[in-house]
């Protein structure tokens, strides 16, 4: 096993990667900005390079002197979190050409699955089911012109190199398909340095539920099940949870969806922790969409669920080891649900609201995990991402791991700052949430839902007598509170066009 191992990340993402190298008596190297000298990353690392300047593009994203902290501090691995260099295909190749183990898939994977159409051509040789669509992007409309006439409508213009909702057009009709290209392959060009764009049916409210699996460097692999990251706001995962009521409900998806997943990764050759994400239709029908090549924010709800160290496994794995258990060791236990906590003002737009903590209470008890990158008297940046910190729960039922996670996030109390629990206890008190009745467009839904009208003078005592019968007073407390927060909402939406809806 690796003696020394240093982290290319920040926050609380290299906290966790330091607490499992920690308990495997791996020593730990952190990288910071001038921003971060001050961060808890850094004090709980054994040992710290400084890497440049606050802006990422000088520090975090710097593969140069990344590697050169890396043999400076004799590390003999680097494990690369999430977001910054996690799925860049030269930094893994830098790595190897450095004779320094990158924690994570080869080089050629990350690429492979950085196309889209790559990815998808993959999964097909593999026979796991895709949405239809074109096979290869273009920048000249025409092929999917000829798509749109043999399917119809509606579709979703997806840049080859996208991700996370760039450059991507959702075209309900005809006469809007030569624009929504343009619009997609000029906005993938300045995001992504590739203007190639593809084709698929668009697939009405979706879940999104994603695979995690491994595979190691004998011939093994394994899947861990699913998650359900069906709630999210503009394309960012805000609640996780594992498993999917859908899977709940449906045992049967789990195994189909884990055997497809791990097809595509055995077809690609794919090391170590991978997710392979799936849309799933109100039939049922599950159609691969992408693989991410990282360790993901939301793997702490399969550890819950499963027991296990998905980083330790990581380390393991890249180390030359097998996988220590086998698919039929595998076992779900419970529930767990996370929710993103950021540093944002929900009653504001969820702005960003960076700052200084003045004074910090943090939710514990039974059944509670708290990832947190921050500490009182800590000052966050606005250089990086708000995630301060991720809040997952454990219990035996999905209901009770939904009432325990709105204790424990009545519990997360700062001051200086603003955050966003607030929001999730709306979230959470939502009748369709509480169902499991998920899909990708339900947090919009909420957000811009019409708002209440103002209570008037005019109202009888016996109209509102029977309108509080009528109504739960929960429901009536959410009701009030989604308005705010979807009065807010729209404020953000004037000027932009929405996505997909
Ligand atoms: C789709 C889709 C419907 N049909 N593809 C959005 C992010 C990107 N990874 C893929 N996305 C979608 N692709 C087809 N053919 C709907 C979405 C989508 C979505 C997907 C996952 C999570 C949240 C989402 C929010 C809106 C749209």
């Amino acid at each position: 096993m690796f003696r020394k191992v240093l982290i290319a990340n920040r926050g609380e993402i290299a906290v966790r990667i330091i607490r499992t190298l920690c308990e495997m008596n791996i020593a730990s190297v952190a990288v910071y900005s001038d921003a971060d000298r001050r961060s808890l990353h850094v004090r709980m690392a054994d040992e710290a390079a400084h890497i440049g300047p606050s802006a990422s593009s000088e520090s975090y994203l710097r593969i140069d002197r990344i590697l050169d902290a890396a043999r400076k501090h004799g590390a003999e691995a680097i494990h690369p979190g999430y977001g910054f260099l996690s799925e860049r295909a030269e930094f893994a190749a830098a790595c190897e050409a450095a004779g320094i183990a990158f924690i994570g898939p080869s080089s050629e994977a990350i690429r492979a699955m950085g196309s889209k159409t790559e990815a998808r051509r993959i999964a097909v040789a593999a026979g796991v089911p895709v949405v239809p669509g074109t096979a290869s992007g273009s920048k000249d409309p025409a092929g999917v012109r000829r798509f749109t006439e043999e399917h119809g409508y509606p579709v979703i213009l997806k840049a080859v190199a996208g991700g996370g909702g760039k450059g991507m057009r959702r075209v309900e009709r005809e006469g809007d398909l030569e624009a929504a290209f343009r619009d997609a392959s000029s906005e993938a060009e300045r995001a992504f340095g590739n203007g190639d764009v593809y084709i698929e049916k668009f697939i009405v409210d979706p879940r999104h539920i994603e695979i995690q699996i491994f595979g190691d460097s004998h011939g093994n692999y394994v899947h861990l099940g699913e998650r359900e990251c069906s709630l999210q706001r503009r394309h960012q995962k805000i609640l996780e949870e594992c498993p999917s009521p859908l899977v709940a409900a449906f045992p049967d998806l789990r195994e189909r969806m884990g055997t497809a997943a791990l097809k595509a990764a055995a077809a690609a050759g794919y090391l170590n922790a991978g997710t392979v994400e799936f849309l799933v239709d109100g039939e049922r029908n599950f159609y691969f969409l992408e693989m991410n090549t990282r360790l993901q924010v939301e793997h702490p709800v399969t550890e819950l669920v499963t027991g296990l160290d998905l980083v330790r496994l990581q380390l393991e794995i890249a180390a030359g080891l097998p996988l220590p258990f086998r698919q039929r060791d595998v076992e779900w236990r419970g529930a767990a649900v996370e929710c993103r906590i950021y540093a944002e003002d929900p009653d504001n737009q969820f702005f960003p609201s960076p700052g200084k903590i003045e004074t910090l209470e943090r939710p514990a008890g039974p059944g509670v995990r708290l990832d947190s990158g921050v500490y009182q008297g800590w000052t966050v940046p606005l250089e990086y991402d708000p995630l301060l910190a991720k809040l997952a729960v454990w219990a035996g039922s999905r209901e009770h791991a939904i009432a325990r996670m709105r204790r424990a996030l009545g519990e997360y109390i700062v001051s200086g700052i603003k955050i966003n629990t607030g929001f999730f206890q709306v979230l959470l008190e939502d009748p369709r949430v509480l169902a499991g009745a998920l899909h990708t467009g339900l947090v919009d839904e909420l957000l811009t839902a019409p708002k209440a009208p103002a209570p008037s003078g005019a109202v009888t005592a016996a109209a509102l007598a029977a309108a509080v019968h009528a109504i739960s007073r929960t429901d009536n407390a959410s009701k009030a509170a989604v308005a705010t927060f979807a009065q807010s909402s729209r404020w953000r939406d004037e000027g932009r066009e929405s996505l997909l809806r």
